[in-house]
């Protein structure tokens, strides 16, 4: 069969409301491991005349009853993906039996079993391989589910919404039932049965209901939970204060497995999390850590509002929860910490993730228009840039404005499920701003380049700007139109005090700015704050960012600067095929940074971080590899020696304490691990890091000296890796850690000692969690090794995929993902990818997962 003939898209162009609406469904759970029997009373009613087409894989049927007659062979269609029934009354009841094999689903979607727990994954696409049903966002129904089970190691059975009743049957045998009274689609679905520790808390809404909080946990992390519990409480306030919304159900579970292919699920009322995400303390735990749960935390329970009170009437609108709910959990963790460090993580996101994205064969707008895999669009463009699309929205509408359109949008909506224009509609009511326009961010792809000029006029003491716009073709789009584009900016005298600030909204191909009044020629600090999710091309001089980089009010322009710095200057030297220089003016400002650290000690650790490799290289349309890695590596060695003593002076300046995570314990750290980091450079390294590491007495000192060790290839590092081991190798999650270390091992053992971290007794080929700490910590943070010339690198990365597709396709297929850009390379590494990504297209039972990508990537 042909295969690209076979999987044919999904058009959002296609889109057909239902035939049939399900008004509620009944579900009954017979648990066992290889046959749990899935009872499901469906009552339907028609919506639009047409067959009755019921989604299922991978299930048993074993009985369809309807109105209460058994349907035989011939009065239904089955396909291997459909149930079609094309006699169905306007309305009536279903009964429907299938029998599922959870022990044997490895792709951790549908209902699975996996380490004694019974675990559901429904979004996107998963109820389906649970039983036959409409499964697609805009069919909301009521759920209730009963779960039993004779198996007295599953004392906790969990699914969403209240728990009704709990009896046990003469026969011995446990039932459950809940209910969730708001209507939902099937992808929020969820079951958990298993044996957990529970840890209980309780939260008054703002109007006064009492909810109960559960967080489920492994037997003994109990107290590993409780930072969890603090996050979600802070969320729910937050989002009252911040937006005016409550939560509505009686009780929120939060239920954390170490088998699961993201981060965590929203389920309704029934959150699954990733356990990574939900367990912590100092001692296992670092500051990264800390910040990733409270946002995650945060990030489900908004979903409460911005997803399940309103969702998704087709899965091409993903970006209406997802970009939404991405905006609101970085307003949560800017409030809850540091603004400006918040802004730095989600620039640095979107230069080295998404504008890669963008340069990919798998670009996509942030509402894409036609899917093989649905799983396969969970990405940073429809996550992160969606997430910068809804941030340009409040800077042009303000936040009050922005607030106003939010309300609209919730009250006209609530309980449906709606689309990206809905949400700009809404906007565009409640704030009068014609929005038209800004609408072309949704179905344009590709990241759009800023070229800015300005021209100043002493004797009409006058500023001219002028800003133009162009959005180089992308894969799956050639043709772009002028978007609506907020461009803030600030003016900076000579002397690098403030004069005025502005924000400009950029409509035209080019447009031109008059500034009135200004005494003297400013420096333009250009798209501050990022303003919006573009490329910029300026004509600064190296000298302009160090002023920026040291006189900006804004803290993200600043480090900005910097990052342009940089890149000024590696571009330069590789231009003229020189080794870049560091300038005395550079020593100057890093050496008065260090000196006297500002008041915000963590903006100065990142003032005095150089892009990463793949920031760089978005920045060539053929990335000189060798010649980046060079540069970064001779910078940074530069930077050591030329400061060592401030470096040591600073670090030493900054004086432990018994952890605590706070702002401002955090930041201290940041900045005594920014200096470890160049100070293990030094003819001292081995001393620095050997101290660092035996004085640390929580994970992140710990972890600190551990990467250092590794970044400046230091000999002791592999002894130091081992001593790590020993000491944590009881918990899996720290070992997490340690195959992070493992995978960024610049010299060329990395291969064999990653293969050793795989014959370890915790690492299994069936967890995620275990195979993402090594494989994607290699393609992502050890460039040197996975982009070596001879292709062994990529071949890892290929053998991984191809071993995995089989057992989890959408693990296989994200792993994936840093082969596909072969366009960005040199020739033979060009005939090198285009090699295994053929081999890999050609494998026999290629999941649809791994096949959109790779045929895609293909030439
Ligand atoms: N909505 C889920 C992601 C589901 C991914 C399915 N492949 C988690 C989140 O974004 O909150
Ligand atoms: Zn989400």
């Amino acid at each position: 069969m042909n295969d690209t003939l076979h999987r044919q898209p999904k058009r959002l162009a296609d889109y057909q409301p239902p035939c049939f609406t399900i008004r509620t469904i009944d579900l009954t759970f017979e648990l066992a491991a290889t046959a749990t029997r899935v009872t499901s009373i469906l009552r339907f009613k028609r919506n639009m005349p047409g067959n009755m087409v019921l989604d299922g894989q991978q299930l048993i049927l074993e009985s369809i009853t309807l109105n209460g007659e058994t349907l035989t062979a011939g009065q239904y269609e089955l396909t291997a993906d459909s149930l079609t029934l094309s006699n169905a009354p306007d309305e009536g009841e279903l009964e429907i039996v299938t029998l599922i094999n959870p022990a044997q689903n490895t792709a951790l979607e549908g209902l699975y079993l996996a380490d004694g727990v019974y675990c559901t994954q429904c979004e996107a696409e998963g109820f389906r391989r649970i039983t036959y049903y409409p499964d697609r966002p805009d069919v909301l129904a009521i759920f209730s589910t009963t779960i039993i089970t004779d198996n007295h190691a599953l004392p906790f059975l969990l699914s969403n919404g209240n728990k009704i009743s709990e009896q046990t049957l003469s026969d011995g045998r446990r039932v459950v039932r809940w209910e969730d009274p708001f209507p939902k689609p099937a992808y929020l679905f969820a079951l958990v049965a298993g044996d957990f520790d529970c840890l209980s808390d309780n939260f008054v809404t703002a109007s006064g209901r009492s909810v109960l909080l559960e967080c489920y946990v492994q037997k003994g992390d109990l107290p590993r939970t409780e930072f969890a519990m603090a996050s979600l409480k802070r969320a729910m306030r937050w989002d009252e204060t911040r937006f005016g919304l409550e939560y509505d159900l009686d009780r929120y579970m939060v239920v954390a497995v170490d088998f699961f292919n993201m981060g965590a699920m929203e389920n309704k009322g029934l959150n699954v999390f990733n356990s990574k995400f939900v367990l912590a303390d100092a001692q296992s735990a670092t500051d990264l850590d800390y910040f990733n749960i409270e946002s995650i935390i945060g990030h489900e329970y908004f979903h409460n509002w911005t997803g399940n009170r309103v969702t998704c009437r087709d899965w091409f609108q993903l970006s209406l929860k997802e970009g939404l709910t991405v905006f609101r959990d970085q307003e949560f963790s800017a409030d809850m910490g540091s603004p400006t460090l918040n802004r730095i993580d989600a620039v640095k996101v979107m230069r080295t993730a998404q504008f890669a994205e963008d340069a990919s064969p798998m670009a996509h707008p942030i509402r894409p228009e036609q899917v093989i895999e649905m799983n396969n669009f969970y990405t940073v463009t429809v996550y992160d840039k969606g997430a910068e699309v809804i941030r340009m929205l409040q800077t042009i509408l303000g936040k009050a404005g922005f607030s106003a359109g939010l309300k609209l949008y919730l009250q006209r909506h609530d309980g449906q499920a709606v689309t990206c224009d809905d949400f700009v509609q809404a906007m565009q009511d409640a704030s009068g701003i014609d929005l038209t326009q800004f609408r072309r961010w949704y179905n344009q792809s590709g990241t759009p380049e800023l070229t800015v000029k300005q021209q100043y006029d002493a004797a009409n003491q006058q500023l001219t700007l002028d800003i133009s716009q162009f959005t180089p073709a992308s894969a799956e789009q050639a043709e772009k139109l002028p978007l609506l584009i907020p461009v803030r900016i600030e003016l900076l005298y000579q002397d690098g005090t403030p004069a005025r600030a502005e924000l400009l909204l950029l409509s035209e191909q080019q447009q031109q700015f008059k500034f009135d009044q200004i005494p003297q020629q400013p420096l333009v600090v250009w798209l501050e704050d990022f303003s919006a999710p573009v490329k910029l091309h300026t004509s600064y001089q190296t000298t302009d960012l160090l002023m920026i980089a040291s006189s900006a009010s804004n803290g993200l322009a600043r480090w900005d600067a910097m990052q342009q710095y940089w890149s000024l200057l590696i571009a330069e030297a590789i231009k003229q095929q020189q080794t870049p220089v560091l300038s005395a003016e550079l020593i100057a400002v890093f050496r008065g940074w260090l000196l006297q650290p500002l008041a915000d000690l963590a903006l100065t650790a990142e003032l005095l971080t150089l892009p990463d490799f793949d920031t760089l290289a978005g920045q060539y349309h053929e990335i000189p590899v060798a010649a980046l890695l060079q540069c970064l590596t001779l910078l940074q060695q530069q930077i050591a020696k030329s400061l060592q003593a401030d470096f040591a002076a600073c670090y030493q300046q900054i004086t432990r304490e018994s952890y605590q995570y706070s702002e401002q314990a955090v930041a201290k750290r940041a900045l005594k691990r920014r200096c470890l980091g160049y100070l293990a450079l030094t003819t001292e390294g081995e001393n620095w890091v050997a101290q660092h590491y035996q004085q640390a007495d929580n994970m992140t000192d710990r972890l600190a000296a551990l990467q250092s060790a590794q970044a400046a290839a230091l000999p002791s590092a592999a002894q130091l890796l081992e001593q790590f081991a020993q000491q944590y190798h009881a918990n899996v999650q720290v070992m997490d850690k340690y195959s992070n270390l493992v995978a960024v091992t610049l010299s060329d053992d990395v291969f064999s000692k990653m293969q050793q971290v795989t014959e370890r007794s915790w690492f299994s080929w069936k967890n995620p969690n275990r195979i993402r700490a090594l494989y994607s910590a290699f393609s992502q943070r050890n460039p040197q090794q996975f982009h070596r010339a001879d292709g062994k690198g990529y071949q890892l990365l290929a053998d991984v995929v191809s071993k995995l597709d089989p057992v989890n396709p959408q693990l296989a297929a994200r792993l994936l993902t840093p082969l596909l850009s072969w366009r960005r390379y040199d020739k033979a590494r060009q005939q090198q990818l285009i090699a295994m990504l053929s081999a890999l297209l050609a494998q026999p039972g290629l999941s649809d997962d791994v096949f959109e990508k790779v045929s895609k990537s293909l030439p």
